[in-house]
């Protein structure tokens, strides 16, 4: 399926593009060292990922047999303010630096084989065990839930995902009453994901969140998109969703739950700490060091809308934080 859309609703981006060139050089210059490189300036870092060379390696198109799960119920509970982004612009536009740097990995994400899938549930738990994809489908209940998401570098979407609670998750794997956080982490293959090659990269991506944020409500692993399996671009088989953080926190290609008594360094904060914390909850009033985070570019329009505390979810996740104020709750 080849899908040739215009790309003139990515020029605002080229915005902020500026801002992280600058940067970009400044690191090349230090040896690599930091990357701050969100905002992606394709080629720039790795040298290889401008559209003119893309040339995708060969597409892994074997069926998907959880193609049958979907379409399922949606949740009505989770309602929004804005329209369904339409999905050629969802799937053609994405982060997924196992692929490389550019917004325009789709196609070369279609090389990742996903059968066989193993999940492994690992660290503080009462049974540590390792689970195949359909078995881990099968026992969960599906429904889909339409959420926004809101990237650090300013752009957002809304999207029906298809998938399960993370607190049944949580709950499958019995966490000892140690355990503090949820380490996930991202599939390492870098015979698939040409982006993994760059050493300078803290591979293989991870993200943490607190065992209270994982089992809360809005926490949600997706294993669908637009009612079908999720595209491996938009991060198959399973891919976290925590609609209230910013969209590096959504962790894709997941093959391993850590449950740990130590907070997880993620893959962004490794590279840059001061720029991408551990909370990284939405706040139009907190600017990420290099621009502005009041407003936000809503794929396929072309005016900005502005952006909201929690991206619009503070009724179910403000008490989470409390009581803890002396954080770094917004960055
Ligand atoms: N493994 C992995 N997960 C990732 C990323 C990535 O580069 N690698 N990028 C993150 C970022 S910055 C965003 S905005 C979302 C994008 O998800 P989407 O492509 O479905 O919009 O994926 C997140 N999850
Ligand atoms: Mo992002």
């Amino acid at each position: 399926m080849l899908i040739k859309i215009k790309k003139g609703w990515e020029l605002p981006e080229s915005a902020a593009t500026s801002e992280s060139t600058f940067l970009n050089r400044r690191s090349l210059l230090k040896g690599m060292a930091a990357g701050p490189i969100l905002a992606a300036t394709a080629g720039l870092v790795t040298g290889c990922d401008g559209e003119s060379s893309q040339t995708a390696q060969a597409a892994n198109n074997e069926p998907d047999p959880s193609a049958n799960l979907y379409p399922v119920q949606r949740n009505l509970r989770y309602r929004l303010d804005r329209d369904e982004t339409p999905e050629e612009l969802a799937t053609t536009y994405n982060n997924y630096y196992e692929f490389g740097s550019s917004k325009n990995i789709w196609q070369k994400a279609q090389a990742l084989p996903l059968r066989p899938w193993t999940v492994k549930i690992s660290g503080m738990v009462e049974t540590p065990m390792e689970i195949g994809i359909d078995d881990l489908l099968a026992k969960m209940p599906l429904e889909e839930r339409v959420y926004r998401h809101r990237c650090v570098e300013a752009w957002s979407m809304a999207v029906p995902y298809s998938g399960f609670a993370l607190k049944d998750l949580v709950d499958m794997a019995r966490p000892l009453g140690s355990a503090k956080y949820l380490k996930m982490v991202t599939f390492k293959d870098d015979s698939v994901a040409s982006g993994q090659k760059a050493g300078w990269y803290p591979w293989p991506y991870v993200e943490g969140l607190t065992i209270e944020e994982a089992t809360n409500e809005l926490a949600f692993i997706a294993t669908g998109l637009y009612g079908k399996p999720i595209p491996k671009q938009n991060g198959a088989p399973l891919r976290l969703a925590v609609p209230w953080k910013y969209g590096f926190k959504h962790v894709k290609g997941l093959v391993e739950f850590e449950f740990t008594d130590k907070r997880p360094v993620s893959f962004w904060e490794e590279i840059q700490a001061s720029e991408y914390g551990f909370w990284a909850n939405v706040n139009p009033e907190v600017s990420h060091p290099r621009w502005s985070q009041a407003t936000e570019r809503v794929l396929g329009q072309d005016e900005r809308v502005p952006t909201l505390l929690y991206n619009g979810y503070g009724e179910f996740v403000a008490d989470l934080y409390s009581n803890l104020k002396g954080e770094r709750l917004f960055i």
